[in-house]
């Protein structure tokens, strides 16, 4: 453990505190599985929060990775590169958007399509200039930027880092009444996670997205959804807005957009809303960069032709209906989608977390008393079921005997 505890020292001596990371260090992954410097072996149930949908490491990428950055990595947006407009072209015939943004981290995607919102509500729909409102849910999670976790309900995520952005409005989430009341002639856009991950894997009544489109038709404002987690096969299904088959007016990926490799992301949407950009409205350095193109289009590839999404929607409930049968008196509700699944307690999940790491499982308690679970759209049953034995027997051991 000398090896550990070294790492965890250098690591907290010389950098900033803003995580507390379970106490593994991993120097290998491959697929579901990743190893720590002491040679142990655990399952990745987090996918790094659902980046690493196709797996770790995944060969056809790293190669692509390897193959791409030996030719050309950057050439700024100042000028075109060859991979560019061939990933827009995979992105447009996934999910039938016409246009396509790319950046980096998903906060920059959330905060692209922010702008495009409000450009689009002075421009297209006649909103007074400086008056757009964006309706957002309480418990989201879209990033850390200042203007974005303005308008979180998470305490901490604000505390210390105001004066924050004017111009969204908080309704419930899961709710079309409130979100109709919400509206007003001056809201521009909807932004909403068709499941809410952060909040512990919140999944909405039926008919909920499907109420929203229609009133965000009605009221001439956009349903733009947050897919950088729920997207790109997690619940058993491309996109999670395929469960209430609407079609958004604008789709924000990341993640599992680059497999992991690279942070790669973008805001999809219309022509109608995506020509609001002129030339020099907008960019970043890397946003598009053929690096991560390459990289995107391969990873999307890996998706498909692996058939990882049909692969969750197959193992999703399976999992589910195994962890239903624990019988724990911890154990409140197990939810989910696919292969994204919460298992809440009635009790800070941290020890059962740490158990889970004893054991060879690595998951991370969201918002205190849920363990999530989400495993690689790679896994496979017999690893399901490995998965299984570990949370029943952690679950099912009286609270004091956990370790
Ligand atoms: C952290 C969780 C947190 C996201 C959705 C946008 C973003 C995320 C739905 C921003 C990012 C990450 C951020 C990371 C931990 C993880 C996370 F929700 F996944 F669990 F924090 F709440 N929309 N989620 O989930 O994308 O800028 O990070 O690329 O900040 O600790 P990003």
């Amino acid at each position: 453990m000398k090896k550990t505890k070294d790492f965890i020292e250098r690591e907290d001596r010389y950098g900033a505190h803003n995580y507390h990371p379970l106490d593994v260090v991993i120097e290998r992954a491959e697929g579901v599985w990743v190893y720590d410097v002491e040679g142990k072996k655990y399952l990745d149930c987090l996918a790094a929060y659902s980046a690493v949908n196709q797996g770790h490491c995944h060969p056809r990428i790293l190669g692509v990775l390897r193959e791409q950055a030996a030719r050309v990595t950057l050439t700024s947006r100042a000028f075109r590169n060859d991979q560019l407009g061939l990933l827009y072209k995979d992105l447009v015939e996934m999910t039938g958007m016409e246009k396509v943004l790319p950046m980096n981290s998903g906060a920059e995607a959330v905060e692209t399509a922010i702008k495009a919102a409000r450009k689009w509500g002075y421009t297209v729909k006649g909103i007074p200039e400086g008056k757009a409102e964006i309706v957002v849910c309480e418990n989201n999670f879209h990033g850390r930027t200042t203007t974005i976790v303005g308008f979180s309900s998470e305490e901490q995520y604000k505390k210390g880092f105001g004066p924050f952005t004017p111009g969204f409005t908080m309704i419930p989430y899961g709710d079309a009444k409130a979100l109709r009341r919400a509206i007003t002639p001056n809201t521009c856009a909807f932004l909403v996670e068709p499941i809410q991950g952060e909040a512990g894997i919140i999944i909405p009544p039926d008919g909920y997205l499907k109420e929203a489109a229609a009133i965000c038709r009605d009221e001439k404002a956009l349903l733009i959804l947050d897919e950088i987690q729920s997207g790109l096969g997690r619940t058993g299904k491309l996109f999670a807005y395929e469960w209430e088959g609407i079609r958004p007016d604008g789709v924000i990926v990341g993640k599992a957009l680059s497999g992991g490799f690279y942070p790669v992301s973008a805001f999809l949407s219309s022509r109608e809303v995506m020509d609001v950009f002129h030339p020099g409205d907008h960019g970043s350095t890397f946003g598009g960069n053929p690096l991560a193109c390459a990289v995107a289009r391969e990873a999307l590839a890996v998706l498909r032709e692996e058939r990882l999404v049909e692969n969750a929607a197959a193992l999703g409930p399976y999992f589910i209906d195994k962890l239903r049968s624990i019988r724990s008196d911890r154990l409140k509700e197990v939810r989910g989608r696919g292969l994204w699944i919460g298992v809440e307690l009635d009790r800070p999940a941290r020890p059962d977390c740490e158990a889970l790491k004893e054991k060879g499982m690595l998951c991370k308690e969201t918002h205190a008393h849920t363990i999530r679970i989400a495993p690689p759209l790679v896994i496979k049953k017999e690893e399901v079921d490995w998965a299984f034995e570990q949370v029943r027997s952690v679950l099912e051991a009286p609270a004091l005997a956990r370790a």
